[in-house]
């Protein structure tokens, strides 16, 4: 027979953080939000969104960017420090315009900042800025990484390899590099892709150079997989890959998650190496307020989140703020899917 008890069982209650899909930061609009903890403390790399006289257009020139901040939180449920400018489009020798979505890396005890930006030709291209501070400032290398097209660089650390994703679709240019050259048909941003039967544009993947300054290989593409093992193709709009590439590691598994643009999902696929394949598997985040929907995933303190963007506090698509949510693997290693708290 058992011990009776007089006592209530202590019950373990864990507290939602502060800020839980609340906005992150509101003095400054911010989106896009690469989170890493380097160190023990967790640093935000966001794209700082600005108001723009550039009209609404289908290839994005409303998101007019021209610089970065860093944000740093103590733990995840401090107010985030904003550690000021990080680097500007005019410390940058060959970048016009259009700073878009980041993101970081720390290897030894350098800080590597990874950011997309059009040139004085108006085609995007990935570049890298170096520093001895996670939060910057950055030294921008004096020419984009060697090779680079497109946008939305993230970068995945796998034991001692580092391996950059990148890639996103209409504005982004991503199918203009079909032939391996930059297509200028001056045709509007869907022109240039493939049939609807055919397999979607694949992001594309390459492992750093040891200096973390290039590609340390020729890069490849990435496969996206329906369950039957066949491509997911260019009409299937609910899934196919669009922007926003992220990538994490759970139970030895390797997750692609991503933008569907148009069709407004975090979505998902799971594959045994850096390099994918990848199988799709459903949906991380739905809809968010506002047109674009970027995020990352992370492990803070043995627990994952997934920080994102939504238009709470200014209602258009181009001001967005960063929120963050619990984000929970199954047992069978599928993601719940996150309904965004919509207002
Ligand atoms: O922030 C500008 C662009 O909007 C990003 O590069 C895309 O991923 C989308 O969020």
């Amino acid at each position: 027979c058992g011990e009776s008890k007089d006592t209530e069982e202590e019950v373990e209650v864990s507290e939602a953080p502060k800020f839980l899909s609340k906005p992150l930061v509101s003095h400054i609009y911010t989106a896009d939000p690469s989170v890493h903890v380097f160190d023990g403390t967790i640093y935000i790399y966001p794209s700082h969104d600005v108001e723009s006289v550039v009209e609404e257009d289908d290839s994005g020139a409303h998101f007019n960017m021209r610089d970065y901040h860093v944000f740093s939180m103590t733990d995840i449920n401090a107010e985030p420090v904003d550690h000021g400018r990080a680097l500007d489009v005019d410390d940058v020798k060959w970048a016009k315009r259009q700073m878009w979505a980041p993101d970081a890396a720390k290897k030894g005890d350098k800080y590597y900042l990874y950011f997309p930006a059009k040139d004085f030709d108006d085609i995007f291209r990935l570049g890298v800025a170096v520093s001895d501070s996670p939060t910057g400032p950055f030294t921008a290398q004096p020419e984009p990484m060697k090779g680079s097209y497109s946008i939305d660089p993230a970068v995945f650390q796998d034991g001692e390899e580092y391996y950059i994703y990148w890639g996103g679709i209409w504005g982004g240019q991503l199918q203009k590099w079909r032939t391996g050259e930059y297509l200028s048909t001056g045709k509007s941003p869907y022109a240039d892709e493939p049939e609807d039967d055919e397999p979607a544009i694949s992001p594309m993947v390459a492992k750093l150079s040891d200096d973390m300054l290039e590609f340390g290989e020729e890069p490849k593409k990435i496969a996206i997989l329906d369950q039957d093992g066949t491509p997911i193709k260019a009409g299937d709009h609910e899934r196919r890959f669009f922007e926003a590439a992220w990538v994490h590691k759970h139970n030895d598994k390797y997750y692609f998650s991503y933008s569907t643009g148009d069709t407004h999902n975090i979505a998902y696929a799971i594959g045994d190496s850096p390099y994918g394949p990848f199988t799709y598997q459903g949906v991380v985040l739905k809809p968010v307020q506002g047109w674009t929907n970027h995020h990352s995933i992370v492990k803070i303190d043995g627990k994952w989140y997934i920080f994102y963007h939504d238009t709470e506090l200014s209602g258009e698509t181009h001001l967005r703020n960063i929120k963050m949510a619990e984000l929970e693997h199954l047992a069978d290693g599928t993601i719940k899917t996150i309904e965004p708290i919509l207002k």
